[in-house]
């Protein structure tokens, strides 16, 4: 059975029913902290209330459930982390510890994304190769290298099956993310609908990888089905779909909606850590380790937000 932690989150929410339909609606065990009984994900496969930082209740859960796999997704993102960074260190790292743990106990198959988040203001900022310093001055970013060495640790020291992708901005129309950096280039979708305008809290210019969620998606299996004798690194492999500024992504809306507006407000702090990460990054090494491809770049992807965003009713 498949395992998912903060399976209501951006992804967890879009990854279970994916993994529901690939591999069978019981075969996804689906844990968040709170239970949303009209949910989707609720609704089509077992659902367990799960704290990711009460290790005993996840142990319990996962022996229940006879998970062979575990999928991590509960975090606090890279603003909120910013805003109680105890906090994001007790469930962030907390989490990821207790879930590495349950996952050694009953040897299950391990994923936890990282993210560009794990890079720090030193790291080259063009073309980040994989392999790089990674001096990251963020609470989450700290936590996300930490993450990476643990995952690499629990497969060096424990021969655990422990696998991983660094993250970009994932832009997605189900459910919106909560306290990231880059969640602008999500909010301005629905703005650009509702009120024909957008006031962008992130500054003209400001360069960030993105992804669409379904390419998220598919690169989480691909590299969980990937041979595992390919692959020469094991977790936090750089994947990355397009990189984009503001001013980019309202020129490929403005396409669609063409008098849409956009200006600026920006947020110093979700502007500082903007400014910390990459403006691009090289998935060379997923490419050549396990095929990873993205197919949605930015006027694609625009395309098909705006689409399934007025068929949701925005
Ligand atoms: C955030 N969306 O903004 C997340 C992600 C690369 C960004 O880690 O914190």
């Amino acid at each position: 059975k498949i395992f998912v932690t903060g399976a209501l989150g951006q992804i967890g929410s879009e990854l279970v029913m994916k993994m529901r339909d690939v591999y069978g609606n019981n075969n996804v065990v689906a844990t968040d902290i709170r239970r949303v009984e009209d949910h989707e994900v609720v609704q089509s496969g077992p659902f367990e209330i799960l704290d990711v930082t009460d290790g005993k209740k996840m142990h319990e859960l996962a022996q229940k459930h006879k998970a062979d796999t575990i999928i991590h997704l509960a975090a606090l993102l890279s603003a909120t982390a910013e805003k109680n960074p105890m906090l994001a260190w007790n469930i962030n790292m907390g989490g990821l510890v207790n879930a590495l743990e349950t996952a050694r106990s009953l040897d299950c198959k391990f994923f936890t994304p990282s993210s560009i988040g794990a890079f720090g203001p030193s790291t080259p900022k063009d073309n980040t190769p994989q392999d790089t310093i990674q001096r990251p001055t963020t609470m989450y970013g700290v936590n996300k290298v930490s993450g990476e060495l643990l995952c690499d640790y629990y497969f060096h020291k424990f021969g655990l099956d422990t696998r991983g992708v660094r993250f970009p901005g994932l832009i997605s129309y189900v459910t919106p993310p909560g306290g990231g950096t880059t969640d602008y280039a999500v909010d301005i979708y629905y703005e650009a609908l509702k009120s024909g305008k957008y006031t962008s809290y992130i500054a003209k210019g400001t360069y960030m990888d993105m992804m669409y969620m379904p390419d998220a998606l598919n690169a989480i299996i691909k590299l969980m089905e990937a041979d595992p004798s390919k692959l020469k690194h094991r977790n936090a492999f750089n994947i990355t779909a397009m990189s984009f500024e503001p001013e980019q992504i309202a020129a490929e809306i403005r396409k669609h909606i063409k008098d849409f507006k956009m200006d600026y407000d920006v947020d110093p702090v979700r502007q500082a850590i903007a400014e910390s990460w990459p403006n691009s990054i090289d998935s060379t090494a997923a490419v050549e380790e396990w095929g990873f491809k993205a197919e949605y770049d930015l006027a694609k992807m625009t395309e098909d937000m705006l689409i399934k965003l007025k068929e949701k009713g925005i």
